[in-house]
This record gives C-alpha cells, structure tokens and sequence, in this order.
C-alpha cells in the first residue's frame, strides 16, 4: 500500500458483491497531498488491476481522473469474498511503483483452488499457448502463441500500445511481479502475432498466475495460466538458479523502477 513514501488510499468502503460501485481512490505524496501529475505508461497514467484472493478472477481497469488526484473507477466484484487492488503508478518525479490495496465484499466466501497449472488457455474461441519456464532469480522468456480455430493470429491489435500485456502475480502473498514486453507495434520488427515475447523475473520457486491481455477484432480478452517457478531444473543446472530475495518483488508491491507492460 506504501512504498517511497506514496500511499494508496481507497476513498469507498463498501463494496457489495455484483453490484457496480464507483470506487475512488487518491494516491498521496511524501509531502501528505494527493498525486496530481503522472507520467503516461502503455497510454495511461494507472493502471488499476483488481484480482479476488484465490487469483480465479482478474479486471484490468483504468480510472477516470477528477479533481484533486481522485480517481474513479466502475467496479464490480463479482462475487462476495476478499480481493487484491492493484495501482500500477509513475508519479512524476518519483519512479514506477505499483501500490496495493485490500478491497472486501461481505458475504458467504468459499475460496476456489488454484487452477492448475497449464501450458494452454482457451478463452472465447482463442488458444493460447505458454512456452517457457520461470527460473527464480532470472530473467526467463516466455513466449505466448495465440491462435483462432487452430489457425494462428497474425492480426493481433495493438492495446495501450503493445501487442500484449501481461499480469505475473505470485499465488502465495500476490506479489506483483516485473515483466517485460519484448518489442512494440510499429517498431519495425515485433510482429501482431501468433507470439508475444515478454521477460518476467521471479524472486521464489512456487505457483504464479499469469494474465495476458490482448486485442483482436476490437475486442480485448483474458487468457490466465497457472505456472510454476523452479521445478523443471535439470540436474547441472546452474546454482545461480537457487531461489533468491530479489528485490523486485514483494508482497503487493514492486521496487523496481522501471517500467513495465501488463
Ligand atoms: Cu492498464
């Protein structure tokens, strides 16, 4: 919810499950005052990702700005139980940080299980493809194919300028994890599909959810994976793939300063 002295502070207390709410929200300063002035990232200046606890549902939303560095944003939780808020923020003059809020809606809560872990995710007719593996404490390639009726998609949209953006949260505390797109529309070699190449570094071995945003006839969808970090290591691997305290990850916040797709 800190970090470097900006604090995000949600304004709406009540939330109830499936019904829209206009959240709002002020990210404060050092100095105690509501941000005002932030740097555009991928065509926005936050990035509001909202998440339930169990990691089954995923909303990548981008708030309206009003008057005094209060943000607004159409929220519906779909259903009672905890989730995790996400502000993906570069406030001038400071770095990017991405600041994290716990959000409830009242109710009758059963937790699904963490969906398992797949190479492959449909959604509405589109298959998506995961190839690569999360080596804690590296930078790891992963490589996402996308393709309709079996036939791959050479024709993917750009959205808030990339091909894609991609959501790496780790399953045990929701840590907000570093990654990289690879190349950008119009940058004379990354191509609209079927790939979209990101780099992603993990701090630990275990669970990671993974959410890939992406735009093909108008139409932006969700493809989520559940991967695992660590557990493919061949017998020579290299000891510099032992699990690390990376600090580019912690719980609901990233230390990092620089700027990254989703
Ligand atoms: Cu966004």
């Amino acid at each position: 919810m800190s970090q470097n002295g900006y604090t995000l502070t949600p304004l709406t207390a009540t939330i109830k499950p499936g019904e829209p709410t206009d959240f709002a929200f002020t990210v404060t300063a050092p100095d105690g005052r509501p941000v005002t002035d932030y740097q555009v990232q991928h065509d926005k200046k936050v990035h509001f990702i909202v998440v339930s606890r169990d990691l089954t549902t995923f909303q990548h939303l981008h708030p309206e700005e009003g008057a005094n560095g209060v943000w607004t944003v159409k929220l519906t939780l779909p259903e009672a139980g905890v989730y995790r808020a996400y502000a993906d923020i570069f406030p001038t003059g400071a770095s990017a940080l991405t600041l994290g809020a716990d959000l409830f809606a009242a109710g009758d809560y059963a937790p699904k299980a963490l969906p398992q872990v797949s190479r492959t995710a449909e959604v509405d007719g589109y298959t998506v493809t995961l190839d690569g593996d999360l080596t804690p404490g590296k930078s790891s390639k992963l490589t996402l194919k996308v393709s309709k009726d079996g036939k791959p998609v050479t024709d993917l949209q750009p959205y808030l300028g990339a091909y894609g953006h991609l959501v790496a949260l780790r399953a045990g505390d929701l840590a907000y994890l570093h990654v990289h797109p690879d190349g950008e529309p119009g940058d004379g070699k990354t191509k609209p599909g079927p790939e979209i190449t990101f780099y992603a570094e993990v701090p630990s071995t275990g669970d990671y959810r993974l959410f890939l945003d992406f735009q093909h006839g108008g139409v932006v969808r969700t493809a989520d994976f559940t991967a695992r970090a660590g557990q493919a290591a061949a017998p020579a691997a290299s000891p510099t793939a032992a699990p690390s305290a990376s600090p580019s990850a912690s719980p609901a916040s990233d230390h990092d300063s620089t700027p990254h797709g989703h």
